[in-house]
C-alpha cells in the first residue's frame, strides 16, 4: 500500500510547509513551524495537531435548510467498505499533506453504520485493519477515538442515561466496540461527549438516577479498556447544551464535581471546546483555567463560536487574542495532560474547493502558532507575571501566609480587621493589563 496512490483527491496541493511570515503563499504556514523550540518545547509538541475526521471527511455541509453542497470524490463507490476505504485514502492525504500527526474519529466516522451492531463491527474490524496499515506507513497517530451514542435516532432518549435499560445496554455495546478500536489504533486517549445526556423536559425525567447511570456506563467503559490495556486518558467534554437543552456536562465545573462525585478523578480529564465554553457564557480562557486548577487539563478541541448567535456554529479559529489568552495558560500549566489541539471545527457551507479545508487548518494551526509565540513573550519580556504575582504578595509571608497554610481561625480573622479598620483600597489595574497584552500582540 503507498499512502498516495492513483486516487489523489487533494490534486495540486503539495505538502504544506513553513514559509514564514513574509511569505504570501497561501498554501504555507506563516508562524506554524513544527521544529521551532517555545517555551522549551517544539511547536509540534505543544499542540499535537489532530484532524477532526467526521467534519473534513464526512460533513457534507448540510444544515436545517437545505442539504449538503460538498462533493466528495471518495463518496462514489456503491460499496461501503470501498467508500470507507476512499474516505481514509482522502484522510491519510489530507493530514500528511498538512503535515500533522494525528485525527480524531467516533467509530461512525471512518465506516458508516450498518442496519445491526454486529454487521457495523465486523465493517470496523475491516476498516480497522485498513487505517493501521496507513497508520504504519505515514507515523500519523490516534489523539482520541469516541463512539458515536448521539445520531442514531435509538438515542433520541439518551444513551447512558436512556430511561429505557435495553437501549442503555445498546449504548454500552457501542462503546466497548469503539473502546475495542481505538485501543486497536493505539489510541492515545478517549473522549466522551454526551450529546443526548440530558433532558428536553424534566417533567419526565429523574434526574439523579440518570446521572448515577451516565457514571456507571463510564466506570465499566474504564475498567474494560484498563483491562484491555489501555494506558490513555479518558476525557469528558462538556457542553451545556445542543442537541439536548440541558446537557448534564455543561461545563468544566459541573464535569469536575460529577468526574469527583464518583471517583472517576484518577482516569478522567477534560477536553475543553471554545464554543462550548461560549455557549455555556463562558471564556474559553475560563473553562482552561477551571480545568488547570482542578489538575485536569487534558485536551483541547479548537473552533470558535459566533458573537453574535447562542449555538455551535465549529468555526475554525482565527481569533488571536482568545488563543493568546488560552496560550498563557497551556504555558503556564506546561501543557495538556495526555492530549493535544483537535480542529473540532468545520468549513462554512458555501466553501465548496478542494483547497478550502487546507486554507481552514492552515489558518488554525497559524493562529495557535502564532498566539504561542505572543504568549511566551508576554510571560517572558512583559512585566505581566510579576504585575499578577504582585497582586496576591499579601499571601506570600506573615499573616497571610498563615491564612493559606489554615494557621488562622475566624477569631483570628475578628482580631486581624479589628486591628487594621482601615484596609486599602488597591487597583486591580486592568486596563493597563489589557494595554500590555494588546501591545505584544
Ligand atoms: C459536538 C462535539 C463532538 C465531540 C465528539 O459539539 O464537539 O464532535 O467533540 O463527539
Ligand atoms: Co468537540
Amino acid at each position: 500500500m503507498i499512502l498516495i496512490g492513483d486516487k489523489e483527491f487533494y490534486k495540486g496541493i503539495n505538502k504544506i510547509s513553513y514559509e514564514g511570515k513574509k511569505s504570501d503563499n497561501p498554501l504555507a504556514y506563516k508562524y506554524y513551524n513544527p521544529e521551532k523550540i517555545i517555551a522549551g518545547k517544539k511547536m509540534k509538541d505543544h499542540f499535537k495537531f489532530a484532524v477532526a475526521y467526521w467534519h473534513s471527511f464526512c460533513g457534507l455541509g448540510s444544515d436545517p435548510f437545505g442539504p449538503g453542497t460538498q462533493e466528495f470524490e471518495w463518496n462514489k463507490s456503491g460499496d461501503p467498505i470501498q467508500r470507507a476505504k476512499d474516505k481514509a485514502d482522502a484522510a491519510f492525504e489530507f493530514i500528511t499533506k498538512m503535515g500533522f500527526n494525528y485525527f480524531c474519529f467516533h467509530d461512525v466516522d471512518i465506516i458508516e453504520e450498518a442496519n445491526t451492531l454486529s454487521e457495523t463491527e465486523k465493517r470496523l474490524q475491516i476498516i480497522r485493519d485498513y487505517i493501521k496499515e496507513k497508520m504504519r506507513i505515514s507515523g500519523v497517530k490516534v489523539l482520541w477515538g469516541t463512539a458515536n451514542c448521539f445520531s442514531n435516532p435509538i438515542y433520541m432518549n439518551g444513551a447512558a442515561t436512556n430511561p429505557e435499560f435495553n437501549i442503555v445496554a445498546r449504548a454500552g455495546a457501542q462503546i466497548k466496540v469503539a473502546l475495542d478500536t481505538t485501543i486497536f489504533l493505539n489510541g492515545e486517549n478517549y473522549v466522551f461527549w454526551g450529546g443526548r445526556e440530558g433532558y428536553m423536559s424534566l417533567l419526565n425525567t429523574k434526574m439523579g438516577k440518570e446521572l448515577d447511570h451516565m457514571a456507571q456506563i463510564l466506570i465499566l467503559a474504564r475498567d474494560y479498556a484498563r483491562s484491555q490495556g489501555f494506558k490513555g486518558t479518558f476525557f469528558i467534554e462538556p457542553k451545556p447544551m445542543e442537541p439536548m437543552k440541558h446537557q448534564y456536562d455543561f461545563d468544566a465545573a459541573a464535569a469536575i464535581g460529577f468526574i469527583n462525585k464518583y471517583g472517576l478523578e484518577k482516569d478522567f480529564k477534560l477536553n475543553i471546546e471554545v464554543n462550548h465554553a461560549t455557549l455555556a457564557q463562558h471564556s474559553f480562557e475560563h473553562e482552561l483555567a477551571f480545568a488547570a486548577n482542578s489538575n485536569m487539563l487534558g485536551s483541547i478541541d479548537a473552533n470558535r463560536g459566533d458573537y453574535q448567535n447562542g449555538w455551535d456554529t465549529d468555526q475554525f479559529p482565527n481569533n488571536i487574542y482568545e488563543i493568546t489568552q488560552a496560550m498563557i495558560i497551556l504555558i503556564k500549566e506546561g501543557g495538556l495532560m495526555g492530549g493535544g489541539i483537535n480542529f473540532d471545527a468545520k468549513l462554512r457551507r458555501n466553501s465548496t474547493d478542494n483547497d478550502d479545508i487546507f486554507h481552514a487548518h492552515i489558518g488554525g494551526a497559524d493562529v495557535f502558532a502564532r498566539s504561542l509565540i505572543i504568549a511566551d513573550k508576554i510571560i517572558n519580556e512583559s512585566n505581566y507575571v510579576s504585575i499578577l504575582e504582585n497582586r496576591y504578595k499579601s499571601f506570600d509571608n506573615g499573616l497571610g501566609k498563615k491564612f493559606e497554610s489554615g494557621e488562622l481561625s475566624l477569631e483570628d480573622l475578628y482580631e486581624i480587621a479589628h486591628k487594621n479598620p482601615d484596609p486599602k483600597l488597591i487597583s486591580g489595574k486592568q486596563e493597563l493589563i489589557e494595554n500590555l497584552i494588546n501591545q505584544y500582540l
